[in-house]
C-alpha cells in the first residue's frame, strides 16, 4: 500500500492549525500509520531539504523548520502521495487554489504550512529518514469496507 510522508510545519504548530491539517487527511479516507510532534535538528533539515541544497533560500529555510516543533506523519492509502499534495495546494500559498490547505491559511511561501512528499520514491526516502520501522504501526480501520467497493 502506498504511503507518504507529511510534516506540518512550525507555523502550523504555532497558529494552532494541527487538527484542521490532520482532519483533512482523516475525513478524506487515509490512514495515518505514523505520527510524531519534534523539534528538528539542523541535521535532520539538512538531508530532508537536500535537493534544496545549492538554492539561495536553503538557509533560511532549515532556519525555519529548526525553528519551533513540528508534527511528522506517515499516511497510507492508494494513490495518497498525489492526492495528498492536492489537499496541500501548490508551493506559494498566495496562488494556491482555496480549498487546499496552503490556499485556505497561508500568504507566504516561506510559510506554507505543511510539507508533502512528490513522488512515490520521495516519500520512501523521506519516510526511512524520518521514522524507524517500529514507529510506523501496521493496520487496517474497521471502517475499510465503507471506504474502499
Ligand atoms: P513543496 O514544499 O511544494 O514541495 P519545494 O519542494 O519546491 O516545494 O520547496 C520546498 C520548500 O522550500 C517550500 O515548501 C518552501 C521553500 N521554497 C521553495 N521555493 C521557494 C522560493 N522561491 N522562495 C522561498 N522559499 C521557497
Ligand atoms: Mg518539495
Amino acid at each position: 500500500m502506498e504511503r507518504t510522508f507529511l510534516a506540518i510545519k512550525p507555523d502550523g504548530v504555532q497558529r494552532g492549525l494541527v487538527g484542521e491539517i490532520i482532519r483533512r487527511f482523516e475525513t478524506k479516507g487515509f490512514t495515518l500509520v505514523g505520527l510524531k510532534f519534534l523539534k528538528v535538528s539542523r541535521e535532520l533539515a539538512e538531508q530532508h531539504y537536500d535537493v534544496h541544497r545549492s538554492r539561495p533560500f536553503f538557509p533560511s529555510l532549515v532556519e525555519f523548520i529548526t525553528s519551533s516543533p513540528v508534527v511528522a506523519m506517515v499516511w497510507e492509502g492508494d494513490g495518497v502521495v498525489a492526492a495528498a499534495r492536492k489537499i496541500i495546494g501548490a508551493t506559494n500559498p498566495l496562488t494556491a487554489e482555496p480549498g487546499t490547505i496552503r490556499g485556505d491559511f497561508g500568504i507566504n511561501i516561506g510559510r506554507n504550512l505543511i510539507h508533502g512528499s512528490d513522488a512515490p520514491e520521495t516519500a520512501k526516502r523521506e519516510v526511512a529518514l524520518w521514522f524507524k520501522d517500529e514507529e510506523l504501526v501496521n493496520w487496517q480501520p474497521d471502517i475499510t469496507p465503507w471506504l474502499h467497493e
